[in-house]
């Protein structure tokens, strides 16, 4: 059976990767907003997988006798100035997960919580990935600057994720 200190940094942790979808989807609207179908449909994607990490964290809870609490999401953001700073965002956003990440391993570890601790290596895991596909595609959009040709051919590419 889970603690009530952990059970309740989990659920705090749940809205956070729930939070991780909705600020992507609202990355998406904008991006569709833009025209770039295929950069909108890989960050919809990205947005799914979000909704699957948080899912992962509802069903831990569970089979640790624990309970899921939904805590309400923020608004997110609805507006970028340009596609390099919705990356830029979203690789920030990363990083600050990570932290979240991080921190939870240490209080699993503090507490003893063994079962806990392993299950979150999974995000230990997942975020160093997260994290790497973000600033990559900062870094080519960087490269690629003011060069319309490019964009599209990145928003083509991007289209074929989950395809
Ligand atoms: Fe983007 O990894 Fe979950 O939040």
């Amino acid at each position: 059976m889970i603690g009530k200190p952990m059970e309740q940094a989990l659920n705090k942790h749940l809205k956070d990767e729930m939070y991780s979808a909705y600020l992507y989807l609202s990355m998406s609207a904008y991006l569709e907003g833009l025209n770039f179908k295929g950069i909108a449909s890989w960050m919809r994607v990205q947005a799914l997988e979000e909704y699957a990490h948080a899912m992962k964290f509802f069903d831990f809870l569970h089979e640790r006798g624990g309970s899921v609490t939904l805590l309400a999401l923020e608004q997110p953001q609805a507006q970028w100035a340009s596609v390099l700073a919705a990356f830029k965002a979203a690789y920030a956003h990363e990083r600050s997960i990570t932290k979240k990440i991080h921190a939870l391993v240490d209080k699993a570890t503090a507490e003893k919580d063994h079962a806990t601790a392993n299950f979150l290596q999974w995000f230990v895991k997942e975020q160093v990935e997260e994290e790497t596909s973000a600033e990559t595609i900062v870094k080519r959009l960087e490269a690629i600057g003011d060069s319309p040709g490019a964009i599209y051919y990145l928003d083509h590419e991007l289209g074929k994720r989950g395809k």
